[in-house]
């Protein structure tokens, strides 16, 4: 582990001074002086065409930031990770998502055992349940076959399965439901069964640790919609599985140890869609297409680990979110998906970016004195074109962009998908070399509208490329969004593994359910306005 302070590193320093020197350099320039830019500056690498010319970079800015990379031990790191190290030290975990999609004769060694294997046998119990559900074979206590399946779970075992869900339901079996419960807000488990019959539903409560309390929530309610029904407690054991690390507590609530898929400790909740975790995932898609979403992760994994970092994705994409955070201060980064079936990755990117990297203290514990994580929002295109692209275009902060688009739609349908894509490279077109004042001038508009419809351009984008978005391909996308939030951790020295934010809040929550429904007035020790909120509820509660 490093000790130097990032900001102290001569390589920090030589990217401080390189910003000075070239943070009002024009795209519009940089494009005229380099006739090759657009193809030298971008990747193809594991089926994706990455484009990072339209950014406010030169040959030096790489030189400078793939210097930092080293600095910060980058390759060490990564070896480090795929070794299987404790690198989530504020949790002494070792952090290997990349097992679960480690072929099967790969040997990957945590605290002296290989974890492969495991992987494996829980990979093949997770097929022949799915196969199992999906055929019909596997019945409900009354006999049906399962019709509906309902995943409870929040954060990281929801995000990641609703967001795999829509991505890849092109591919799922259409006389299937799925639906995902996981707000402790009691809307969602009504709004999510009212429709549903409890003989043909199957839950699967996904919860690491299951104490998770909305999990856990949710999953005693769904126990007692299913009893009330059912009328027996051996219905459970048809309807419940349990996707856990704690068996423990699994037995306790009621769902046999047989029906249970486990995961282990060095998967991170934000990293662990390709676990267990995606058993929905399977019986939506099917066992294989699951596999060729894993192999997909597999190739990005070992493109991360066995790339010079000047052609490496992951690296050059997380180098660039350092770049805009850290020099030019940027505070987000929209990521724009053309393709309706991602309208979920945005999200999905938003716990995997800021739950990692917004942290403000280093590995050592010391307050970093640079930006950490960026906010990662977006919603797909071309709908957010008609709502907030104005503020990246027109506004007066700097939105750098990821664009993401494919070139073979999956519902070819006229001409809907040229006018897709067509948006895809008019955006970055205009986001980068805008409309002056001359052309509007020239155009004949009236003086006075010229300064609100200028476009002053010079606003950075990267744009992501693929064939179509097919199961592998979906694995190789978040594959490489993880590996930059990794990277970006790197530079940052930070602990991109855990996530000691969220406690407080739940801890202090626990404190404030009793207040809530006991009879008697309670004596309220919290801060005065917290103090009025909670009597104010009481009050208005009981009316
Ligand atoms: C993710 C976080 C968090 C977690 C949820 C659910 O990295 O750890 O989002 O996934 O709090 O936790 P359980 O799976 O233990 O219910």
């Amino acid at each position: 582990m490093s000790t130097t302070l990032l900001t102290e590193r001569d390589e920090w320093k030589a990217l401080a001074n390189h910003y000075e020197k070239i943070k009002n350099v024009r795209l519009q320039q940089l494009f005229a002086e380099d006739e090759k830019r657009g193809e030298r500056l971008s990747a193809h690498a594991v089926g994706l065409y990455f484009d990072y010319s339209k950014n406010l970079i030169t040959d030096e800015t790489l030189r400078l930031l793939l210097n930092l990379a080293n600095a910060c031990k980058l390759r060490e790191r990564i070896d480090a990770m795929f070794r299987g190290d404790k690198i989530n030290v504020t949790e002494h975990r070792a952090v290997l998502h990349v097992a679960l999609r480690a072929p099967r004769d790969t040997s990957i060694v945590v605290d002296g055992e290989n974890v492969v294997p495991a992987v494996q046998e829980v990979l093949d119990r997770m097929a022949s349940f799915s196969d199992r559900v999906r055929s019909g074979e596997w019945k409900g206590f009354t006999g049906k076959s399962i019709r509906n399946i309902l995943n409870i779970g929040i954060g990281g075992s929801d995000l990641g399965p609703v967001m795999a869900y829509e991505a890849l339901r092109h591919y799922s079996q259409r006389d299937l439901v799925f639906r995902f419960v996981s707000n402790v807000d009691g809307t969602d488990f009504v709004e999510a069964t009212h429709d549903l019959s409890p003989d043909e539903t199957l839950f699967i409560v996904s919860s690491k640790t299951f104490t998770t309390l909305e999990t856990m929530t949710n999953a005693h309610s769904a126990r007692d919609w299913a009893l009330k029904s059912l009328q027996n407690e051996k219905a459970i054991a048809r309807h419940f599985v349990a996707v856990s690390t704690n068996k423990a507590e699994v037995t306790k609530f009621g769902i046999d140890s047989a029906n249970m898929f486990e995961f282990w400790d060095w998967v991170g909740g934000r990293y662990s869609m390709d676990s267990a975790i995606g058993l929905s995932t399977m019986i939506a898609i099917g066992p294989e297409n699951f596999r060729a979403m894993l192999a997909g992760f597999h190739q990005m994994d070992e493109h991360f680990r066995n790339t010079p970092f000047d052609r490496n994705l992951p690296v050059l994409l997380g180098l660039l979110t350092v770049w805009y955070g850290d020099f030019f201060k940027a505070q987000t980064v929209a990521v724009l998906p053309y393709d309706q079936y991602l309208k979920r990755f945005p999200a999905y990117l938003q716990q995997l970016t800021m739950e990692s990297n917004g942290k403000h203290v280093t590995l050592d514990g010391a307050r970093v004195d640079y930006e950490t994580g960026s906010i990662f929002w977006g919603e797909p295109g071309t709908n957010g074109q008609h709502s907030f692209y104005q503020l990246i275009h027109q506004g007066t902060k700097l939105v750098p962009c990821d664009f993401i688009g494919f070139c073979q739609s999956l519902n070819p349908l006229g001409s809907h998908h040229d006018l897709l894509m067509s948006n895809v490279f008019a955006q970055t077109e205009a986001l980068a070399f805008g409309k002056s004042p001359e052309a509007l001038k020239a155009e004949g508009t009236e003086e006075w509208l010229i300064p609100h419809r200028t476009f002053d351009g010079n606003r950075p984008s990267n744009t992501i490329l693929a064939e179509r978005l097919t199961p592998e391909m979906l694995g190789r996308l978040i594959a490489l969004y993880e590996h930059s939030v990794f990277t970006q951790g790197v530079i940052w020295n930070i602990d991109s593994f855990d996530q000691w934010g969220v406690e407080l809040g739940k801890v202090l929550a626990k404190k404030i359910i009793p207040e809530l429904e006991a009879a008697k007035e309670p004596e309220l020790e919290h801060d005065n306005s917290t103090n009025a909120l909670i009597r104010f509820y009481r009050r208005s509660k009981r009316k």
